[in-house]
């Protein structure tokens, strides 16, 4: 709202502004002054060095957005084929720094040298087979090469050997929530289908179907250090995106099919939790929280909780109200204590049929966990509202 108000106001300075120029010009009627509508040497001059002013414009504020934004791009990926798309990252970055920086000059430059003068002719120039083979060959070259190379980094990182000791996990979207699955002993996830879904059944796992009698249904990700994980991603109702930044992965989430995406993370989340750079970021983010919990306090709230790091798992594309708030906890374990995990979480097969023995039960707590959520999404419209 206050946005608009700000629009609504800056629209109106510039018709303001607009309105006392003409009634200015119309003062000068019969003044000693040129009216003509052509440019003269005089115009051309003032645009020419007006060029060199945009050029500088660009650089430095390219330069300042380095420095003062620069630090808020991910640091070091916590998968192992996370530094492959880093690389990829970079090298576009220098390529696209580069040619930006070369040709901003040339084109300015250009502007300013051929501006208008008073009696100069254009010289007509039909073409150039040699100057127009160096620039579509150049560009074509070196796309061609990024290309191959993404290419190669992307069958490298979408490559799963079936052969491998992965652990299966399934991934559901939801608006606006995520659960995860997991495949259990025999690491094969029983067939699941929307027509299943019942009660405490959330992900319409077949109970019938042998394999899943050993699934693992969790709200909180836990995936082992040093063992790739094989994520097959669902959606009950609109296309959704599992966004790891940290793992440097994403996929989307599709109704109707299973996508896949695999990936080994490196750092437990207490080793990542240790990198030099997070703790210095993380104490900035307290240091930032700390300050406005004196204003929070002085109007009588309570201070806001020292943010501590978690990898997360969010949603990245745009599928509702509360699209903002979907995300689901990360904890990367050590081999021995995921061990220790999943053997102190409860099989899907086992909840289902104590939630059957105690129907009555099951029904309230699925309606009040259908209450919260609806109770959080009127909140969230309400946020958007108020914005
Ligand atoms: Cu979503």
């Amino acid at each position: 709202m206050t946005s608009l108000l700000v629009i609504i106001v800056l629209v109106l300075l510039a018709v303001a502004l607009w309105q006392l120029t003409k009634i200015f010009d119309l003062t000068q009627v019969g003044a000693n002054r040129d009216s003509s509508e052509v440019a003269t040497d005089n115009d051309n001059n003032i645009q020419g060095y007006l060029m060199f002013g945009f050029l500088a414009f660009i650089y430095i504020f390219s330069i300042y957005g380095l420095f003062a934004w620069g630090g808020l791009v991910l640091h070091t990926p916590a998968s192992a084929h996370g530094a492959l798309v880093d690389n990829l990252m970079n090298i576009s970055w220098v390529l696209l720094f580069t040619v930006q920086a070369i040709t901003q000059v040339l084109l300015h430059y250009f502007a300013f040298k051929y501006r208008g003068k008073q009696g100069q002719k254009a010289l007509y120039f039909a073409d150039n087979n040699k100057l127009e083979a160096i620039w579509s060959i150049i560009p074509a070259v070196v796309l061609a090469g990024l290309i191959l190379y993404g290419l190669y980094a992307w069958t490298n990182i979408m490559f799963i050997d079936d052969e491998d000791d992965t652990v299966v996990v399934e991934l559901y979207a939801q608006q606006f929530k995520w659960t995860a699955r997991y495949a259990g002993e025999d690491n094969v996830l029983g067939k699941a289908n929307v027509r299943y879904i019942e009660g405490i059944n959330t992900l319409g796992v077949d109970m019938s179907d042998p394999y899943a009698q050993d699934d693992i249904v969790v709200s909180e990700l836990h995936i082992p250090k040093g063992r790739k994980i094989h994520f097959k991603m669902r959606s009950q109702d609109v296309l959704h995106s599992a966004y790891m930044p940290y793992f440097r992965a994403q996929m989307n989430c599709v109704p109707g099919m299973v996508t896949e995406f695999a990936f080994e993370p490196v750092y437990t989340t207490a080793e990542y939790r240790e990198l030099p750079y997070m703790v210095e970021k993380v104490s900035h983010i307290n240091e930032l929280r700390a300050k406005k919990s004196i204003d929070i306090v002085a109007k009588g709230g309570t201070a806001l909780d020292p943010y501590t790091f978690d990898y997360l798992l969010l949603c990245n594309k745009i599928c509702g109200a509360s699209h903002y708030n979907m995300q689901m906890k990360i904890v990367v374990d050590t081999p021995e204590d995921y061990k220790k995990w999943v053997a102190e979480q409860a099989l899907l097969a086992q909840q289902v049929k104590e939630a059957k023995a105690a129907p009555a039960d099951a029904t309230a707590t699925a309606s009040a966990t259908t209450d919260t959520v609806a109770v959080k999404d009127t909140i969230a419209v309400s946020v958007i509202a108020k914005k």
